[in-house]
């Protein structure tokens, strides 16, 4: 029989969810999704399936591209450099530790991945879209 303290400290673990998203799918400068909605204590896993890319926070506007090393805080993340090529599909996980919107993309090649569109948003906001973003990182 469960106790009620034991099933409480379930609970956190059941309602954390996990997000999956693929990082260069069919060899293309992609995340897929390329919008997440995550709660805080979810993960997101990076799973790089082609070539060699990175997982980095980065602005909303201005110097979008490429994310600098170490990421754009506060809460920001940089996997450094994945790479696929010897076929070992290497991942990145990050877990979500607050509600605001957070802008990725790849820094590989100098930032020409990420202003070909390979990037991704995490809680996007009506004032900050990804769409937005992705017209901000193209430019950049
Ligand atoms: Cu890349």
């Amino acid at each position: 029989m469960f106790s009620k303290v034991f099933f409480l400290a379930l609970i956190p673990a059941i309602l954390a969810a996990d997000h999956a998203v693929t990082v260069g799918a069919n060899n293309a400068l992609a995340f897929s999704p390329t919008s997440i909605v995550a709660a805080v204590g979810d993960t997101i896993t990076f799973t790089v399936v082609s070539r060699n890319h990175s997982v980095s926070s980065t602005s909303f506007s201005g110097a979008v591209c490429p994310p600098p090393d170490g990421g754009v805080g506060p809460n920001g993340f940089d996997s450094g450099f994945l790479s696929d090529l010897d076929g070992s599909q290497p991942t990145f996980t990050y877990t979500v530790v607050d509600t605001v919107p957070h802008f990725g993309a790849c820094k590989q090649a100098a930032g020409a991945h990420c202003r070909a569109g390979m990037t991704f948003a995490i809680n996007p906001s009506s004032t900050q879209t990804y769409a937005q973003f992705l017209a901000n990182a193209k430019a950049s």
